[in-house]
């Protein structure tokens, strides 16, 4: 697409949702070190939220994590967010943090935990109905770390049957993402390890039943489009959890260690057709801001998604194809490379003041002095964070 209002026609309508646990304190088993100025609660979480879809105008949901966001009234949560100008988005079940789960939770080889496991899923569903959500985002922490530990095999049935039970509960207009991981916290196996093994479950469970691409949790030298543009064939493609790594799944700001790799990523959606509303792909960021300043490094990871989308929507897809047809892979390559090398900023600066917003999201919300005016009010109370 190289015309540029027809790309911003595209921009305007992007949809990247924040995830609240962002926005607490986070680090790894070395030391969390906490910042100033943290969200206590849910509804702090979704007034920071807030403030990055002021600055951004493309971030209007905020993905909630349970029980880290637990309340009492969840349909208060919602009008909160609201009355905020943003709504909440996924729902993420937390099956990893409870002492019962030691050995896995809806995999686990006693019933009793997989039925414990199995009626937090179902909880989270009734919050879905609370809340509006469409997706139940299920990750899940169950493997084994050592040979012999548990049946490889008997663990895929378990969680073929608590799918199921999870599919059943489901409604109309709700989905469930089966996020993977190739490793941790297991480090033998793990029960959801690749794309794959999601997939094989998701169309076992039907058609709301969708693949979820953490951009982290690949084996390093995974090609992570390849799996995009297979999914997004087969209408599998439920959503990212957009972040970047290094090495393992370091959860740093998407964009951050690879734009090259993000600016594939977003080529395979805009040429699968991933950005049509009707596609239903979630983009979602899942991050953790362990030394830097949260909300900051929020609004810069939505702008690091809006630019390798701007990027994406440049590929002159026609030459692209005559390209590919005719075989000339330099010059097949050299309309991407092409796309990558081009300066997207001018055009999304402009995109923004169309927008009513400040051609410089960083720059305003510095201006806002939202990050000292939350240190002067937010004294007292326990900061919000993983508690593990
Ligand atoms: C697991 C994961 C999952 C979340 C958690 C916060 O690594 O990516 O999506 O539940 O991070
Ligand atoms: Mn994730």
């Amino acid at each position: 697409m190289s015309d540029h209002s027809a790309v911003k026609a595209v921009l305007r309508t992007q949809h990247i949702e924040t995830p609240s646990w962002a926005f607490g304190n986070s680090g790894t088993r070395f030391k969390v070190f906490a910042q100033e100025g943290i969200p206590r609660d849910a509804y702090e979480k979704i007034a920071d939220a807030a403030v990055v879809h002021r600055y951004t105008g493309v971030a209007p949901s905020v993905a909630v994590h349970i029980p880290w966001d637990t309340v009492d009234d969840y349909a208060d949560l919602a009008k909160h967010a609201e009355n905020l100008g943003v709504k909440i988005g996924a729902v993420n079940p937390n099956v990893f943090q409870d002492d019962d789960y030691r050995l896995g939770s809806i995999c686990n080889p006693d019933p009793a935990v997989r039925r414990k496991a199995l009626e937090h899923l179902l909880d989270c569903v009734d919050i879905m109905d609370a809340t509006g959500s469409r997706d139940l985002s299920i990750w899940l922490a169950d493997g084994l770390n050592y040979p012999g530990q548990d049946s490889l095999a008997d663990r895929q049935a378990r969680l073929e049957e608590a799918l199921a039970a999870v599919y059943e509960r489901l409604g109309e207009n709700q989905r469930m993402l089966l996020e993977y991981k190739f490793f941790e916290p297991a480090f033998y196996a793990t029960d959801v390890p690749d794309w794959g093994t999601s997939y094989a479950h998701c169309v076992e469970l039907g058609d709301k039943a969708q693949v979820l691409v953490d951009t982290g949790h690949h084996a390093p030298g995974t090609n992570i489009e390849f799996i995009v543009a297979f999914l997004l064939r087969k209408n599998r493609l439920g959503g990212f959890h957009f972040n970047s790594r290094f090495y393992a799944d370091d959860d740093l700001m998407v964009g951050a260690a690879d734009p090259y790799q993000l600016f594939r990523i977003m080529v395979e959606i805009v040429l699968g057709g991933g950005l049509d509303a009707a596609s239903g792909v979630a983009f979602m960021l899942d991050q953790c801001h362990n030394i830097e300043p949260k909300i900051p490094a929020l609004i810069r990871s939505v702008l690091n998604v809006q630019e390798a989308t701007a990027k994406a929507l440049l590929v002159d897809s026609e030459a692209l194809r005559a390209a590919q047809r005719a075989g000339d892979v330099l010059g097949a390559n050299g309309i991407l490379v092409d796309a990558f090398s081009t300066d997207v900023r001018p055009l999304l600066a402009e995109l923004r003041e169309e927008m009513g917003l400040d051609p410089d999201p960083i720059a305003a919300y510095r201006r806002s002095g939202y990050a000292e005016q939350i240190v002067a009010e937010r004294v007292g109370g326990t900061a919000a964070g993983w508690g593990a």
